[in-house]
């Protein structure tokens, strides 16, 4: 089996790119060019898989690496993702974010119609509708992240309408990981923490505190992506834990793990306040738990201990 995945550089990217290895996959990476070059979390594994270069903005490119590969299965984890940057940056969040799904889809029509395909859609597209949110709920997207996010989940399931691709949208609730990106709240804080630990760092400058998300781990949703493609019919799916937590409790927490009070540290800052805010994300995962048999193996105490350990010994390596 031969797997396509656009994001392979980042945090859901290498850990489907291990889960699909382990499978006995062969698997495909699409990376766009950049000054850097380095792929820091698919290091490990960069003997095994193949990197394919191409862009989001850059249909043909996407028409002339799935003509050549020939996918079994595509994923499209490839976006603008970071909520915030998508005020600042709204018309190039909406290139990717919501009509680079429309490229990967119609290069998948034109180049491997029997292809399956797999869209990153996102709880953000809930916003500020009501909990628990399931598959029936109604999106009220509170950003451009989010409401680029509604267009690429309904254009996906217009092309499984329209030229019945096997297409699949997974709105998964936030996960994250010791390889999440520094900029989202999890990581910042459990990076904050191990740096104050460590007598690198006096304060932490938050924005709300009061938010509340249903976090689970990286490595668990990679599972469910996998398993929305290995269904006899195309179909939509909720992952989450059930379970929702504010920021401020993951803030007590990571600092307590390390025997810090988080009020010691953490001082409020307006610049990190969003134009709108999503207060209230839990999701109801019991379709993908019934169906695929699906279930989160890490529970939230369990998530922080794991990122907060991760960043003590990174951080500990740095300064030595
Ligand atoms: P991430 O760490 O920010 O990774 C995003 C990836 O997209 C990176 O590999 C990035 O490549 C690539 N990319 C961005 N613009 C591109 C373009 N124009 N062409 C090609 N590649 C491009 O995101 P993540 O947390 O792994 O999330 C994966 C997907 O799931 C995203 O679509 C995200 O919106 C969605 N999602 C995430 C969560 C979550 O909690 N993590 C929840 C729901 C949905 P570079 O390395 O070159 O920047
Ligand atoms: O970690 P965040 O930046 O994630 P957010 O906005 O929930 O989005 C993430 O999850 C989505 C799934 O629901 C994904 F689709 C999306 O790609 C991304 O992965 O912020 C979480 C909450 C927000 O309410 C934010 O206002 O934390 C609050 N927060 C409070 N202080 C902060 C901070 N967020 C960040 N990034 N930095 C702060 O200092």
């Amino acid at each position: 089996m031969k797997a396509l995945i656009t994001g392979i550089t980042g945090q859901d990217g290498s850990y489907l790119a291990e889960l699909l290895l382990e499978k006995g996959y062969e698997v495909y990476g699409v990376v766009r060019r950049s000054s850097t070059e380095t792929h820091e979390r698919i290091e490990h594994i960069r003997d095994r898989v193949n990197l394919v270069q191409g862009d989001l903005l850059d249909e043909i490119s996407l028409v002339r690496m799935m003509n050549d590969i020939q996918p079994d299965e595509v994923y499209n984890l490839a976006a603008q993702s970071f909520v915030h940057t998508s005020w600042h940056q709204p018309l190039l969040t909406g290139e990717f974010t919501a009509l680079g799904v429309t490229r990967v889809l119609d290069a998948m029509r034109i180049a491997c119609p029997n292809a399956k395909f797999y869209q990153a859609s996102s709880s953000e597209m809930f916003g500020a509708a009501k909990p628990p949110q399931n598959e029936d709920t109604v999106f009220h997207p509170r950003s451009p992240y989010a409401v680029a996010k509604v267009y690429g989940h309904y254009i996906t399931m217009n092309y499984r309408e329209s030229y019945k691709l096997f297409a699949v949208s997974g709105v998964l609730f936030n996960h994250e990981s010791p390889r999440r990106g520094k900029e989202f709240v999890t990581r910042k804080i459990t990076d904050a923490v191990a740096r104050i630990k460590l007598g690198l760092q006096n304060e932490l400058r938050m924005g709300n505190l009061d938010a509340k998300r249903d976090w689970g781990f990286a490595g668990d949703y990679v599972k469910a992506m996998w398993l929305m493609l290995q269904q006899a019919e195309p179909d939509d799916y909720v992952i989450a834990t059930g379970e929702s937590h504010s920021v401020r409790e993951f803030l007590e927490h990571a600092f307590a793990h390390v025997g810090l009070d988080w009020k010691d540290y953490v001082v409020v800052d307006p610049k990190f306040l969003r134009p709108a805010e999503v207060d209230f994300l839990m999701g109801d995962p019991s379709k993908a738990i019934k169906k695929l048999g699906w279930k989160p193996e890490v529970s939230f105490e369990g998530l922080v201990r794991m990122m907060v350990d991760a960043d003590m010994e990174r951080v500990k390596r740095l300064k030595a």
